[in-house]
């Protein structure tokens, strides 16, 4: 079903499903899929995630599934998010992560499937890691960048919603990075410093 838009909005209610196993979204319009060999950098060890896949091959690291809503204020965006278990060294399998253009916007993760976490930083501020498991909602205020990370050993499924006009700013992120990440130590995850931090694009 094509969503029919009247005056830049959404003209009829509509629904759709989420597949709670593998998060695949029926009557979707857009799909994107994340390979590692796009997302060398976003990791602390680049070298490691070459490595990785030279040995492994390219490997889906993330998916989305999404309706086409209008961009526009008023408007709520939607999608399917499921990030794949796995890691580079020992930092988990992740989005790239972003900043929304109109920062003030928010928006919130419902988990659906799988253990992960949501990495949030303001531009200048602390890290907050909120945990992702089945049934659990993350509210993402205006203002932080945020990114799921993986830290089980199935699927990490979930439904972010955010403002048909937030935008995505990811290229402040492709440059510098977060300031954390978050690996695996002693066989739980820890929030470490990011040792690229803001050299991430070079
Ligand atoms: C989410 C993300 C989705 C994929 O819908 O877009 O999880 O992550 P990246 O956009 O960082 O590749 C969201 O936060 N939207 O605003
Ligand atoms: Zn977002």
């Amino acid at each position: 079903m094509q969503i029919k838009i009247e005056n830049g909005a959404v003209a009829f209610p509509f629904s759709i499903k989420i597949n709670s196993v593998t998060g695949k979204m029926d009557d979707y319009d857009t799909h994107i899929e994340r390979f590692l060999s796009t997302l060398v950098s976003i990791f602390s060890d680049p070298d490691a995630a070459e490595d990785f896949i030279e040995k492994n091959g390219d490997t889906l690291a993330y998916e989305v599934y999404e309706k086409n809503i209008p961009e526009v204020n008023g408007e709520i965006r939607f999608c399917s998010s499921i990030t794949y278990p796995g890691k580079i060294g020992n930092e988990y399998f992740m989005t790239k992560g972003h900043f929304h253009s109109r920062l003030d916007t928010a928006e919130i993760y419902y988990c659906i499937r799988g253990n992960g976490c949501i990495l949030m930083e303001k531009k200048d501020g602390n890290p907050i890691l909120e945990d992702m498991y089945p049934g659990r909602v993350v509210y993402v205020p205006g203002y932080y960048a945020h990114r799921s990370i993986n830290i089980g050993d199935e699927p990490l499924i979930s439904l972010p919603a955010y403002p048909g006009d937030a935008g995505h700013d990811y290229k402040s992120i492709e440059d510098n990075g977060f300031r954390h990440i978050v690996v695996e130590k002693n066989g739980k995850p820890a929030l470490l410093e990011n040792p690229r931090y803001g050299r991430m694009g070079k």
